[in-house]
């Protein structure tokens, strides 16, 4: 049996925990789990995670642990070798922590407002304005990294860390302009990383990694493409 097992699926931030399983070299399985016949919602999986979400990473001893910057937290700091993550009592440690908790609460939850608007009031005539806001906010939340990395190699400074991975997982929530799907917002396009031209410099490096290559096939464009279809069929149009 395998030191650590995935529960993973292409439309999730399982990406992330899947990179970092790559780079560390440890020895995983993948279980791959089935949203449209909603097993995630199923009794047992709810055992696994209440919340009905994907990741979850079953670790050495059989617990399993979800919330994708947590998990990629755990693994990188289990295995110090693999350079992830600058030890508790290195100076950049604190520039670290900012960013890892930075992106999932800023940037992941802002896109979650933009597809998924219905989940943040109870009154479906506010759908459009956290909507169009969460669109704002994105420009804003993303800006503020790129300023960042005005004159630096990665988010932490010289060397390359899980934080480069989670804000290259978020970088990959974009498709091609040339798909062109009606009334789907501007930032789910990958034109959007036009303005940002500190981060397309960092993607692109972290593209190029072996581990990044090889755990990227298992996340095809087509699935983020229907997925943005499905969710444009519900009218997630331009702001006005
Ligand atoms: N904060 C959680 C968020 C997990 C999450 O929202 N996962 C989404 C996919 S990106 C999911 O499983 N959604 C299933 C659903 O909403 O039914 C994490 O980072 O792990």
């Amino acid at each position: 049996m395998a030191t650590y097992t995935l529960y993973w699926n292409s439309l999730t931030s399982s990406f992330a925990p899947h990179i970092v399983l790559e780079e560390i070299g440890v020895d995983y399985e993948l279980r791959w789990v089935d949203f449209k016949g909603k097993e995630h919602k199923s009794k047992s999986f709810l055992n696994i995670n209440p919340n009905g979400f994907l990741p979850v990473l079953f670790l050495e001893d059989g617990s399993p642990m979800y919330e994708s910057a947590g998990i990629v937290m755990y693994l990188a700091d289990h295995y110090p070798s693999s350079g992830l993550a600058p030890a508790v009592s290195d100076p950049d440690r604190y520039l670290y922590n900012q960013w890892i908790f930075y992106i999932p609460i800023h940037i992941y939850q802002t896109y979650g407002r933009c597809y998924n608007s219905k989940l943040f009031s109870t009154n479906p005539g506010d759908k459009a304005g956290i909507r169009d806001c969460g669109a704002q906010d994105l420009q804003k939340y993303w800006k503020v990294i790129d300023d960042a990395l005005q004159d630096r190699a990665w988010l932490i400074g010289d060397r390359f860390s899980a934080c480069d991975i989670y804000m290259f997982m978020m970088t990959r929530w974009h498709i091609p302009r040339q798909c062109e799907i009606p009334n789907l917002l501007s930032v789910f396009y990958d034109d959007f990383f036009e303005q940002f031209p500190n981060i397309t410099r960092i993607a692109a490096k972290v593209a190029e990694r072996p581990a990044v290559q090889k755990v990227m096939k298992f996340y095809p464009i087509e699935d983020l493409i229907g997925f943005y279809e499905r969710v444009a069929k519900n009218c997630v149009l331009e702001p006005s």
